[in-house]
């Protein structure tokens, strides 16, 4: 097995090799070595209620104050994370002078990814610190480009106007005083062994629009809720002649779509790789490294 395992990774080095225009579509499983749960799975539960149902705008319209507070806790577990090696081994494809490395023939690489805990921004702000202080002058070449990055289901640090659609990138939590009350009082029920009870904020104390003054939401893509850029996406995807499928379920389209699309690019010569600790692809693979990203990715682009 392990011959077998070299030589699937000498074989996929091959094509990488080769790649001209190189994509990742990323999931939830990237950051899960960082301390962020996955929505399906081990881990997809908040309180007693399940990710993915909070993750829609009727959720919000019904129950805005519970669907905050699930925000509220994903915005301080991401501010509380730290990208992990698979985030740098990403962020690294995206220095010019590493990609000619890495992949000699490539005129691409773009990171798709469906996560929006931040952690790509800030490996790429990582990898730019190492090589200004490695480096004496590092020049464009030498630095990561933050435009291959793509956060297709939005960001957890952006907050939208409901009304007006006025939109800031906001770090500080809590954004409102009343989501840390309602935080701590959830705690201090479940420490004292007392049954879990839903704590309701009223709309006029949740988070707002600072033009407008109306209910703010988090900057996040929902259940049948468009894709922002998704023509400049499918671009990217239509051109691509490899594409490595990282920690995600491929359940939710159109991302689940995109390695399929590739695989058929080019009289069907697209390549597809899949990293993840269990299979988990939607249609045929080329390469499969099942594993956890965060090893098996920075060996794969090493
Ligand atoms: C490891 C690992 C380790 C663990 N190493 N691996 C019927 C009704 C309505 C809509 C639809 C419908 N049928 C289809 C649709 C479309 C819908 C959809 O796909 N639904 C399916 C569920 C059926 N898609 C949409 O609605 C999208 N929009 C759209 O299509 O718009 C069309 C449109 C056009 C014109 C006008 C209007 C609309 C939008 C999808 C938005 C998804 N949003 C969420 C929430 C984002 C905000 C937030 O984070 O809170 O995105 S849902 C959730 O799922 C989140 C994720 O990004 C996404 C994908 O999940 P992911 O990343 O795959 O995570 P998991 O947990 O599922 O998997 C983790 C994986 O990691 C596992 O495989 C593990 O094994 C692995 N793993 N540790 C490697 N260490
Ligand atoms: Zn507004």
């Amino acid at each position: 097995e392990a011959a077998l395992r070299s030589r699937n990774m000498e074989e996929f080095r091959r094509v990488l090799h080769a790649a001209k225009n190189i994509i990742v579509v990323a999931g939830a499983g990237l950051s899960a070595a960082s301390g962020i749960p996955t929505f399906r799975g081990a881990g997809g539960m908040w309180r007693s209620l399940e990710a993915v149902s909070l993750a829609t705008p009727e959720a919000f319209d019904q129950n805005p104050s519970l669907v905050w507070q699930f925000y509220h806790y994903r915005r301080e577990a991401a501010l509380r994370a730290q990208p992990n090696a698979a985030h740098l081994a990403l962020a690294k494809m995206m220095v010019p002078s590493i990609l000619a490395r890495v992949a000699p023939a490539a005129q691409s690489f773009h990171l798709i990814t469906q996560n929006v805990d931040g952690l790509s921004t800030r490996a790429i702000q990582a990898v730019a610190e190492e090589r200004r202080s490695a480096l004496s002058s590092p020049s464009p070449q030498d630095l990561p480009n933050p435009s291959c990055l793509i956060e297709m289901h939005g960001r957890l640090f952006d907050v939208r106007c409901t009304q007006c659609n006025h939109t800031v990138l906001d770090f500080s939590s809590p954004l409102c005083s009343a989501l840390h009350e309602a935080d701590k009082e959830h705690t201090s029920v479940i420490q004292a062994g007392q049954k879990e009870h839903e704590v309701k904020i009223p709309v006029s104390e949740l988070p707002k629009c600072s033009e407008c003054g109306s209910l703010a939401r988090p900057g996040v893509v929902w259940f049948g809720e468009e894709i922002p850029l998704l023509e400049d996406i499918d671009k990217i995807v239509a051109e691509a002649d490899l594409c490595l499928v990282v920690g995600t379920s491929s359940r939710v389209s159109p991302a689940a779509n995109f390695a399929m699309e590739v695989r058929a690019n080019n009289n069907r010569t697209g390549r597809v790789a899949e990293f993840n600790i269990e299979s988990s692809s939607r249609g045929p693979v080329d390469f499969r490294f099942i594993g956890e990203c965060e090893t098996e990715l920075p060996e794969a682009l090493g």
